[in-house]
């Protein structure tokens, strides 16, 4: 399967190239892992995702009564894989069944005829990454680089903030606090950052009722040293299926020097998908319908590879597809998106360091069956450095629904591409600049984050 470019290839065959890169991603898969022609195990031949029973199995006690473990099924070095167990009452359980995606039903953008502007709400010094918590819609948690996550509530900045991290974390450069994410039943929330040794790291809170953070639960969850100190990546999501996804650079300097993303030896360069919650004496575990379980000597928390620095990503909150701005090296930024219907990214490689983008990039990766970017876009005057965004699926600007809104900290001004007709993106506004993140709240609406100025600016119609 040779590379192509997107803009090469039919979008009405779209669904079947993805299956195709899909084939060959696991081909590759299983080349890399020098068992090509040994009979190893092929991820396509892993048990699919099962609800198992506990019945019999030996459990360890998660911190909520809704998982049970299945040891038998433990392949992962430093984890446990675990199946949801529907039969243990209530349940706040990951799923592992991706969200059915209703798309005929759907709206899809007009972009020619969007005209939107940027209204800012608040300001928070270094405004660097924003969630929310279910059944709190009227409250933005919003964290600062520096380490810090407030309460913004109508447009106003709680006096203190629900938690201070500056003392675990070295902020500036590509450093600091880099990621929040609450868990889906709003029991959690979750910080990723660069610690004062440079080595990144996913810590735990326990939410109260009111959703404020206690500082004394914070748990360490998952941590990765970082040989470089750029391309920590660090953003974190809960997915459709309730899993936590972490994305981390290929561990940084240029032109990944020691081919870690292209490596399944290694979490650098990768997009990971994790269970975050303890089984056992492992602080996570590791789902069972990860693409790598079942392989010996592979970082089974991989979800995706080949990423250079998937600064930001997203799932479509209407469909469940994923979204990637990998941020290129010195010559094309690229959107990655991948259908929930065609795995969500499941094992596949989005090419890296082969290719930048559609541009072939070191030789001596082979990049074959790599997923192409949707879009990209050269360095210059649209930028040098991508940030990811979401798809708007918000009700306050009916146009702009259905389109994938980005930017560039490199380049003010927030684009948007339409899904089905990606080229050329579409710019619309003119700010802000030095944007480093977008927020979603609990509507859809969407949110940009500024060091320009330190602000959070909402959306709105113009
Ligand atoms: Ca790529």
């Amino acid at each position: 399967m040779r590379h192509r470019s997107p803009r090469q290839r039919p979008q009405q065959s779209r669904a079947a190239a993805r299956a195709a890169f899909a084939v060959a991603a696991i081909l590759s898969v299983v080349s890399a892992c020098g068992s090509g022609s040994t009979g190893a195990p092929k991820p396509s031949t892993n048990p699919p995702p099962t609800v198992s029973s506990p019945s019999g199995v030996p459990t360890t006690s998660a911190p909520t009564s809704s998982t049970s473990t299945t040891s038998a099924t433990t392949k992962a070095p430093t984890a446990t894989s675990v199946t949801s167990a529907t039969t243990s009452g209530t349940t706040v359980a990951p799923t592992t069944t991706p969200t059915a995606p209703p798309t005929t039903a759907l709206a899809m953008p007009k972009l020619d005829a969007v005209a939107i502007k940027l209204d800012k709400i608040a300001t928070v010094s270094e405004p660097i990454a924003m969630a929310v918590r279910p059944g709190n819609a009227s409250l933005l948690y919003v964290a600062e680089r520096a380490g810090r996550i407030w309460a913004v509530r109508n447009g106003n900045v709680d006096s203190s903030p629900l938690l201070d991290i500056r003392g675990r974390t070295t902020a500036g450069g590509e450093r600091g606090l880099l990621g929040i994410a609450i868990s889906p039943d709003g029991a959690r929330i979750y910080t990723s950052y660069t610690d004062t040794g440079g080595t990144s790291q996913l810590d735990e809170y326990q939410l109260d009722g009111d959703g404020g953070i206690d500082a004394t639960s914070r748990r360490s969850v998952l941590s990765q040293a970082q040989p470089y100190a750029n391309h920590n990546g660090g953003n974190i999501v809960f997915g459709p299926d309730g899993y936590l996804y972490l994305g981390f650079g290929d561990g940084g300097s240029g032109g990944d020097p020691e081919r870690r993303a292209d490596k399944l030896t290694t979490l650098l360069g990768k997009l990971l998908r994790i269970d975050p919650r303890p089984v056992g004496d492992s602080p996570y575990a590791v789902p069972a319908d990860n693409p790598l379980v079942g392989q010996d000597g592979v970082n089974t928390e991989i979800w995706s590879w080949g990423l250079r620095n998937p600064w930001r990503f997203s799932f479509d909150k209407a469909n469940g597809d994923l979204w990637i701005g990998d941020v290129g090296q010195s010559t094309l930024e690229e959107v990655d998106w991948v259908r929930a219907a065609d795995g969500g990214g499941r094992g596949l490689n989005f090419g890296w360091s082969a290719w930048e983008g559609s541009k072939r990039y070191n030789d001596d990766v082979t990049g074959d069956g790599a997923t192409p970017p949707l879009h990209e876009y050269a360095h210059g005057d649209l930028g040098c450095s991508i940030t990811g965004g979401y798809v708007y699926r918000g009700a306050a600007i009916p146009a702009l629904q259905g389109a994938y809104v980005f930017g560039d900290y490199c380049a003010a001004g927030l684009r948007a591409i339409d899904p089905a007709a990606p080229d050329p993106s579409i710019k619309l506004t003119d700010g802000p600049g030095q944007l480093v993140s977008f927020g979603q709240d609990a509507a859809g609406e969407l949110y940009a984050l500024s060091f320009d100025g330190n602000a959070i600016y909402k959306l709105v119609p113009g």
